[in-house]
């Protein structure tokens, strides 16, 4: 038996096999969890339905997390399909591509600013507030995604790195905030991946093997290994730990000059 047997999970932000999310709800199926799906727009919708039938799901439904009324609707319809709500995971950021290169002083914006922090960290604690009424009272978990750009000024990682500072901090309050309900709050810095979105980003393929030469176990760390310990983090296995955020990385965050 799974370590998150009759557990039901919301997963956002899968986009494709290759994402970080993708890794989460993998293992999370894995390990005995029943999966919902939601995607961004219509152009992914086909492409997330597939991927949630290879986790014997027909739960997919849409989020664009740039409305409030596309977050009360998403809980609206998974209340039809499921009676609680045990974990969530928020798998979801943007900025400006134009804001993601160049030197922060030079291409920062407010609207890049504004998209960016509402996005990447709004939308954690919108989703917060709105699942409240599923997920209240039965040991729930809440986790997101960041990036160690929330707390070292990583080149090009600009406004994002602020929005995920104010993401952690997000964490910290939403579980200051639920854990009397009983539902934890924790963040996975994950070390870079090669996802859809990242190749979206200018030099990334050249950063990751940067951190591939330099990183104590000398590789990028998987979507897998993410997930494995999304799995972990959502479960009862985690339940003494909350408002935290577990480096995910092949132990680059702990490296100094060298
Ligand atoms: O958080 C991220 C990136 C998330 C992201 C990706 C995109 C691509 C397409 C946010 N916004 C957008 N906007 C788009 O238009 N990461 C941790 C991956 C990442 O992004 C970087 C990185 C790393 C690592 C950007 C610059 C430098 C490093």
């Amino acid at each position: 038996m799974g370590f998150l047997q009759d557990k039901r999970i919301l997963v956002t932000g899968v986009a494709s096999h290759r994402s970080i999310a993708w890794g989460c709800a993998a293992a999370m199926r894995r390990e005995g969890a029943e999966i919902a799906l939601t995607y961004q727009n219509d152009k992914l919708k086909g492409r997330v339905e597939e991927l949630a039938d290879q986790l014997d799901s027909d739960i997919v439904l849409p989020l664009d997390v740039s409305t409030d009324w596309q977050i009360a609707h998403l809980f609206g319809t998974l209340a039809e399909h499921w009676d609680g709500l045990d974990a969530i995971v928020h798998s979801i950021a943007y900025a400006p591509k134009q804001e993601l290169a160049g030197d922060y002083g030079e291409v920062l914006t407010r609207d890049g600013f504004t998209a960016a922090h509402e996005i990447s960290s709004y939308s954690f604690g919108a989703m917060a507030k709105a699942s409240k009424p599923l997920m209240a009272g039965r040991n729930g978990a809440l986790l997101t995604m960041t990036f160690i750009g929330s707390v070292r000024a990583v080149p090009n990682y600009n406004v994002m790195g602020l929005a995920k500072a104010s993401l952690e901090a997000n964490v910290r309050y939403l579980a200051a905030s639920l854990g009397p309900e009983g539902t934890r709050v924790n963040a996975i810095s994950s070390g870079p991946i090669h996802t859809l979105a990242a190749s979206g980003i200018s030099h990334f393929r050249s950063m990751l093997k940067q951190v591939e030469r330099h990183t104590p176990m000398r590789r990028a760390v998987t979507a897998e290994e993410v997930g494995n310990a999304a799995a972990f983090l959502c479960s009862d296995l985690a339940s003494g730990i909350t408002g935290d955020v577990l480096y995910v990385d092949t132990g680059f965050h702990i490296l100094g000059m060298g």
